[in-house]
């Protein structure tokens, strides 16, 4: 199965995001706009792995205090549209002990540093630089999720197989 480590968000920051697409879409882009219920932050990307009760394990040694995560900026990596998040020491600390805890249990990571983003668009063709205001809209973070994401139809679907609290 194909594993990640993410941050969920609640509507409030969901529909902060949808109006940034909406926004690319009144700017006449074209794309794989990310569904409602697959928008999230990840910690980490696990890949393909049988070894979930390891990856369970491992994320449950993770001790880490709860966050605001706020909304900021936007930017692009090649046709991949996203929204950035303001940088927070907490939530960076975050994901470096969940990156070390899967690397101490012997999960090989992708190596890139965290960048913090949310995808919003995939395939991005606008006719233009696209321009959007990101609302300043921000939630606090108590848990942190591993996900699976399976391609179903075609569609990417994201489940969330095992929760860890955040707590001081
Ligand atoms: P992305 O949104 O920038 O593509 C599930 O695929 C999640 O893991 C996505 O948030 C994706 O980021 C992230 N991810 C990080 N590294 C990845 C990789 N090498 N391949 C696929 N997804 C990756």
């Amino acid at each position: 199965m194909r594993l990640f480590v993410a941050i969920e968000f609640p509507q409030e920051l969901k529909d902060a995001l949808a109006s940034v697409i909406t926004s690319l879409k009144e700017q006449g882009a074209r794309a794989n706009f990310t569904r409602r219920e697959n928008m999230h932050l990840t910690l980490a990307f696990i890949g393909e792995t049988p070894r979930l009760a390891d990856a369970k394990a491992a994320l449950d040694t993770v001790k880490a205090a709860p966050f605001r995560v706020a909304l900021e900026g936007s930017g692009a990596f090649g046709d991949v549209f996203w929204v950035g998040a303001h940088h927070n020491p907490d939530m960076q600390r975050l994901a470096g002990k969940v990156r070390d805890a899967l690397r101490a249990a012997g999960f090989t990571l992708d190596p890139k540093p965290f960048k913090p983003h949310i995808t919003i668009a995939r395939r991005l063709d606008c006719p233009g630089k696209p321009e959007v205001d990101v609302p300043k809209e921000s939630a606090f973070v108590t848990e942190f999720v591993l996900m699976r994401s399976d391609r179903v139809d075609g569609r990417l679907v994201y489940t969330s197989v095992h929760r860890v609290p955040l707590s001081l």
